[in-house]
């Protein structure tokens, strides 16, 4: 183990709302009740390992600014993998969180072969294996980085070339028996380059069926290792490429069922891509939840005014507690969790600004929670929707979605009936409201 990379920084505890120390929780005590779980098991936080250990600041128009020293290239790349996991285990201990996740490339290098990256990954869950026994840490997520690497310049599984396909398909099955030896609760698919750059050189029906091909074979080798996580699919619609497959959740379930995947996968939701979808967070968590693959979140924003995944830290209690209420209608988590892919930005190079982050963002959830589980522990918006859909637990209404009824015999009842229905009111301000009330009251 190599020493403090954080000395400065003692474990965060809840202090409670009228606390003034940046560097204490106001709203996440993990052990408080709500709808009766504690917070900790409704929330299961998890930091990612990548943006916060595996990224040194650069972006397209500069160079690194962080002071991450095991990124430095002159190091020993195993020997830096080690003092980077050692701060990376020393951030989740003192933040306190659950789970973390990670891609392969992120715990460990790529080697000159294939076999010798499997090496080092395989010595690095080792090490990880040791740091989660002595600290409790689990594994949310485990992925594979499919992006990175000029080979996968047109796609891992969707690639034109199948040798591209065959070295992905390699790649996955040996991340995903680390993330099984690590007991990951999760294994996450994010189609990185998983699309077209342009449709004039694509072949897009081949590379949709090398799509449904691969990840049918990710299904295959969960079960043939026994692996008891959920496999999950992160939708996003663009950037890196023109167009992504996965757009949305809506796409991908569409997908899934081309497929005959429907059971197997679901999905990992992540706010900001819902955002560059042309969606809600709520509404894509309700589009998931209402096709039964409801899977895990990545709980980090965009920005109004830029188009691209900028990744920041949620801190909107507005925005968040209206897809944590869709989560929790929805059941809460099974396996998933609020993974933060959060990115500081690129002048937080003080290194308890990676505190300050995540000490927010987590209290943006916790309050968010109790804002949700408020709006159900007080009904009126249930009791709103059963109103407003009263008709359709009547008899007639049962007989209407049951296909009791043909478009001609419809149109002869309401012929000789004269059905004209008035409408009513949606009620949405005096909603917006209850919210808005729901949130100030929150303590
Ligand atoms: C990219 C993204 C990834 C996935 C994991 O937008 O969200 O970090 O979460 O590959
Ligand atoms: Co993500």
């Amino acid at each position: 183990m190599t020493d403090s990379f954080f000395p400065q920084i003692s474990p965060v505890g809840y202090e409670g709302p009228s606390s003034d120390n940046p560097l204490a929780f106001r709203w996440y005590d993990k052990d408080r009740l709500v709808l009766g779980k504690t917070m900790e098991e409704q929330l299961r936080f998890a930091v990612c390992y990548w943006h916060s250990f595996n990224w040194n600041g650069a972006d397209v128009f500069g160079a690194g600014t962080f002071d991450r020293p095991w990124l430095d290239p002159a190091a020993d790349p195993m020997a830096a993998a080690r003092q980077k996991m050692d701060a990376a285990f020393e951030f989740f201990s003192k933040l306190g969180v659950p789970y973390f996740s990670f891609h392969d490339r992120d715990i460990a290098p790529e080697g000159e072969t294939f076999e010798q990256s499997c090496a080092n990954l395989d010595e690095m869950v080792d090490y990880a294996a040791t740091h989660m026994e002595r600290s409790g840490l689990e594994v949310l997520w485990g992925t594979a980085q499919l992006f990175f690497q000029p080979r996968y310049a047109a796609g891992a599984a969707t690639n034109p070339n199948p040798d591209v396909f065959k070295h992905a398909a390699a790649q996955v099955a040996h991340c995903l028996n680390a993330t099984h030896r690590l007991g990951g609760q999760n294994y996450v698919l994010w189609g990185g380059r998983e699309g077209y750059e342009m449709l004039l050189n694509t072949r897009m029906d081949q590379e949709l069926d090398q799509l449904g091909q691969f990840l049918t074979m990710v299904v295959q080798h969960k079960y043939d290792i026994g692996f008891q996580g959920a496999i999950l699919i992160e939708p996003k619609p663009q950037e890196p490429t023109k167009h992504q497959y996965d757009h949305d959740s809506a796409t991908v379930y569409g997908f899934l069922k081309k497929y005959g995947l429907e059971d197997e996968i679901k999905v990992n939701i992540e706010v900001n891509h819902a955002t560059l979808s042309g969606h809600d967070f709520d509404h894509e968590v309700a589009q998931a939840v209402a096709c039964g693959i409801f899977g895990s979140v990545d709980a980090n924003r965009g920005d109004d005014r830029l188009g691209w995944d900028t990744d920041q830290f949620p801190n909107s209690v507005d925005q968040m507690s209206l897809g944590v209420y869709q989560i929790l209608k929805g059941g809460g988590f099974n396996t998933g969790g609020f993974m933060f892919d959060t990115k500081l930005r690129r002048q937080s190079l003080a290194r308890d600004d990676l505190f300050h982050a995540h000490v927010g963002a987590m209290d943006t959830m916790a309050k968010s929670l109790l804002v949700a589980a408020a709006l159900i522990e007080d009904g009126t918006l249930e009791t709103l929707i059963e109103e407003r859909y009263a008709g359709w637990s009547s008899p007639e209404g049962s007989k209407l979605l049951n296909g009791e009824y043909s478009l001609a015999e419809l149109h002869q009842q309401v012929m000789t009936t004269n059905i004209d229905p008035a409408p009513t009111s949606g009620r949405q301000e005096m909603i917006e409201n209850l919210v808005n009330r729901t949130i100030e009251r929150i303590q």
